[in-house]
């Protein structure tokens, strides 16, 4: 069965072209910096919001009338796979993402919970070796079910503790078995309502015990791929313990995880934690936890998480430079997480929305490379801060210096003159490579 009839294989057309059902940016194979452009982006399908979302909101059910609907629910969860291997095919996209929950209906017990989600496996996998599709990462939906209401990991409950590791250990042999390249950890429910019932450090402290489960499990089976937390501040709890980037880290460091994680970094996560996606891009860069990317965006005026397609060039660019400086994506990947309105009611709009989501980050891309490559902000950069490269500053950064002679020096000096930070013309030079 056919479930994009009105959509053919989606080709490379440039620029100038006027066919919608086309890119006008991202050419799989064109080499940017000695490498193919897909193997710099790496995009992947986010298997909820393309195939299981049905655009309801807190004020409406679903308004996406999907050819699966009228299944029962285990034919529906076949369809999907069909479907999404179709959808991945015709846009060219090579790799998924998906939680456990997305891809089969739970059970009256766990056990009848994971053997559909057996069956449906099967069908991914032979849908994986048709299509040469891959899996960038698994995940475990620990957060919409009731019993989660208190939290999964950070639960009051010792026996939603249990039932999350058995969904995470399930998982994990789910990621290893369709060869998954990562395993994340988005902390749904892993946050606090109000403080007024809630031991903060208890709940921290299981936070950390049930990674070390999960990544003691994964040498048990021997899985190679790269764990990642996905930090976010608010929503659906009042305060989510992963933060951001920074609060993560130091996580990461009290529960003896810093070498076994890297960061997912969601760009409508870092905007509500009141940072630039390029903030915590770099703040991962520069603390070498960089590992892959939730691509989507916000909305400036609402405080809640719109995921919607990606389509500011502006913010691509910036996000692709810091992958980019990052040394590019190794086991990670762009994965939109991101979802049609609920008004785009058409499976149609779905293509546009990734198509927009991908001409964005491959113009980002280009944009960036030549960026990197004529050394704009790097040149800037260090000649900046050349006041540390000999004398006073050279001593400083090789701390051999103390505090009582950088006194004896500082007293003898009469005028302190600044340079100017260049801001504006460096924004006028970053919109030349844009509109190039
Ligand atoms: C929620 C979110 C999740 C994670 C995976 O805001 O981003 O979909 O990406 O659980
Ligand atoms: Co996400």
């Amino acid at each position: 069965m056919i479930f994009f009839p009105e959509v053919q294989n989606v080709k490379y057309e440039g620029i100038d072209s006027k066919n919608l059902l086309a890119f006008k940016h991202y050419n799989p194979e064109e080499l940017v910096m000695g490498k193919p452009m897909k193997e710099h982006l790496r995009f992947a399908m986010s298997y909820w919001h393309t195939l299981t979302g049905g655009g309801n909101d807190p004020f409406g059910d679903n308004t996406l009338i999907r050819q699966w609907d009228n299944l029962t629910p285990m034919e529906k969860a076949k369809a999907r796979v069909k479907a999404g291997f179709e959808f991945m095919e015709k846009l060219g996209i090579e790799y998924f993402c998906f939680h456990d929950k997305d891809i089969a209906p739970e059970g009256e017990t766990l056990r009848e919970y994971f053997e559909n989600l057996n069956i449906i496996v099967d069908v991914i996998e032979d849908e994986m070796k048709r299509t040469g599709i891959k899996l960038l990462w698994g995940t475990s939906n620990m957060f919409s079910h009731p019993r989660f209401v208190h939290g999964a990991g950070t639960s009051c409950n010792a026996e939603v503790f249990a039932w999350a590791s058995a969904q995470i250990k399930n998982a994990l042999d789910i990621t290893k078995r369709l060869n998954g390249e990562g395993y994340v950890f988005w902390g749904g429910r892993e946050g606090y309502e109000t403080l007024l019932n809630t031991d903060m450090k208890l709940e921290l402290d299981n936070l950390g015990r049930l990674l070390n489960l999960a990544v003691d499990y994964s040498k048990e089976i021997n899985f190679t791929g790269q764990f990642y937390i996905e930090p976010k501040p608010k929503e659906p709890t009042k305060h989510q313990y992963d933060f951001d980037v920074a609060t993560v880290l130091n996580f990461l460091k009290t529960y003896n995880l810093q070498n076994k994680f890297k960061m997912n970094i969601e760009a409508n996560h870092a905007t509500l934690a009141g940072h630039t996606f390029q903030h915590e891009l770099r703040v991962a860069r520069i603390n070498g936890v960089f590992g892959s990317v939730d691509a989507n965006r916000g909305d400036l005026l609402l405080g809640w998480d719109t995921d919607q397609f990606p389509s500011d060039v502006y913010d691509a660019s910036l996000a692709m430079y810091e992958v980019l400086m990052a040394g590019g994506f190794t086991s990670g990947g762009l994965n939109f997480d991101a979802k049609v309105r609920r008004a785009s009611l058409d499976s149609l709009d779905l293509f546009y929305g990734y198509i927009c989501g991908m001409d964005t980050f491959a113009k980002g891309l280009k944009v960036a490379s030549k960026l990197i490559e004529d050394k704009v902000f790097e040149n800037f950069i260090e000649n900046r801060y050349s006041s540390y490269k000999s004398g006073l500053g050279k001593k400083i950064i090789e701390n051999k210096i103390t505090l009582k002679e950088l006194s004896e020096y500082a007293l003898d000096i009469k005028e302190i003159k600044n340079t100017s930070g260049r801001q504006e013309l460096l924004e006028n030079i970053l919109n030349s490579y844009i509109y190039k």
